[in-house]
């Protein structure tokens, strides 16, 4: 028997077009696989969706799919990760259990003494299946707190545990930022745990937990998943075969695009020098139908971060066939330039001191822009900016509010043409 784990699928994060095609088509085959494959059942411990209502596109082509892996008679078995679930608000993942698409595997019983205890899903298989589903910012490690781990572990025959989350035994130097727990949390003596939310493909084995398998992402859910491929991190999913107990483990690659990377060092250099660099660089490289990632990073000596042009070089390189382009700058300083930390009392303190000092930096014939008018400028707008959408408003009449009030600051006539 076999069964497949895919996890951070994030359908929905790309927002560019030809990476929206990746990111379906990697789905779509990887499903395929599935069918082809056999498989007894299909385990996704979360984010399978980027948030918890994608887009109608996303959701058609993700019903399409599992519905032909429900007409294989392919059951999956599916837990909320930290981006498809919603605290107060339902998720995509609710309407494909309601069609019986994927089954939802988190059945909480709470006990009398505030234990939290988890039913078992049972597989036609024989298989047993429970789960935790991943949940946002810390409510996670409060629930492991209360879960009942004993009616777990004393469950006989070959058993799954499903999970979202980071564990502090399995974290490396290169892993994600974010919240981690131990290992100790999952309950022991599981045949294996199918684990979500970590993007690299991580099989790990220890003494009660044999098998804790994480299939990392398929495609991508973060910017930095994108570098990573392009610097050969293998994207895929896991295909397990087992009897009693675990017979192998095996990372199946789906592959689907070529990827050209350019990096470029900028620290201790003009502006004027990176660009010719990347001009350099770019025309070096064959762009014509793939994935181009620049990375700029470091402090300038000379030159606003700003003046480090990609526009151009994005136009050339979509020019030359790239499929799409993604650029990171994200790193990049400017010696000339920097955002200082400034302190204060409170929050208002704070937000003069930090225009004050920034502000002072620069120099324009407007006086209205800099010195103590500017800063007071800066704050009229911050408060105008930071408002937040109202409740039943639009999003293009908020879009609409928030021009409208920040042109107004600025006395400046908009254009509604
Ligand atoms: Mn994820």
């Amino acid at each position: 028997m076999r069964f497949a784990h895919l996890s951070d699928i994030h359908l929905g994060f790309q927002k560019q077009e030809a990476l929206q095609k990746i990111e379906q088509e990697v789905f779509e085959k990887t499903l395929d696989e599935c069918i082809l494959r056999k498989v007894d059942f299909i385990l996704i411990p979360g984010d399978l969706f980027h948030s918890n209502i994608p887009e109608m596109r996303v959701q058609k082509f993700a019903f399409a799919k599992f519905r032909q892996v429900h007409d294989a008679e392919i059951p999956v078995y599916v837990v909320y990760g930290s981006h498809d679930s919603s605290p107060v608000a339902n998720s995509v993942i609710d309407l494909l259990a309601e069609t019986g698409y994927i089954t939802k595997v988190t059945r909480v019983k709470e006990s009398e003494n505030g234990k939290i205890v988890l039913d078992f899903i049972q597989d036609k298989t024989g298989v047993k299946i429970a789960g935790f589903s991943g949940l946002k910012a810390g409510k996670d490690r409060e629930y492991y707190e209360k879960l009942d781990r004993d009616s777990l572990v004393s469950e006989p025959g070959f058993k799954i545990f499903l999970f979202h989350g980071g564990i502090s035994e399995v974290k490396t130097e290169q892993s994600q930022k974010g919240e981690y727990m131990p290992l100790s949390f999952l309950p022991k003596g599981f045949s294996y745990y199918a684990g979500g939310h970590m993007h690299r493909f991580l099989h790990n084995e220890y003494e009660d937990y044999l098998h804790v398998v994480y299939p990392g992402t398929l495609f991508s859910g973060y910017h930095s998943d994108l570098e990573e491929n392009a610097n050969g991190q293998r994207r895929g999913f896991v295909l397990v075969e087992f009897d009693d107990k675990v017979t192998s483990v095996d990372f199946i690659e789906i592959k689907k695009a070529d990827y050209e990377i350019i990096e470029i060092d900028a620290e201790n250099r003009k502006a004027d020098s990176v660009n010719i660099d990347l001009a350099d660089k770019v025309k070096k490289i064959d762009a014509a139908g793939k994935i181009i990632i620049i990375k700029v990073e470091g402090e300038l000596t000379y030159g606003k971060t700003a003046d480090v042009d990609l526009s151009a070089i994005r136009e050339y390189l979509s020019q030359s066939g790239a499929l799409a382009v993604n650029i990171n700058k994200n790193k990049l300083t400017s010696r000339e330039y920097k955002i200082t930390e400034a302190k204060g009392k409170n929050k208002d303190e704070i937000e003069t001191n930090v225009f004050k000092e920034n502000i002072g930096e620069l120099q324009s014939e407007q006086k209205e822009l800099v010195g103590d008018p500017g800063v007071l400028l800066a704050k009229k707008l911050l408060k105008e900016l930071g408002q937040p959408i109202l409740e039943n408003e639009k999003k293009m009449e908020y879009l609409q509010r928030m021009k409208q009030g920040a042109f107004g600051i600025l006395e400046l006539k908009i254009d509604d043409s």
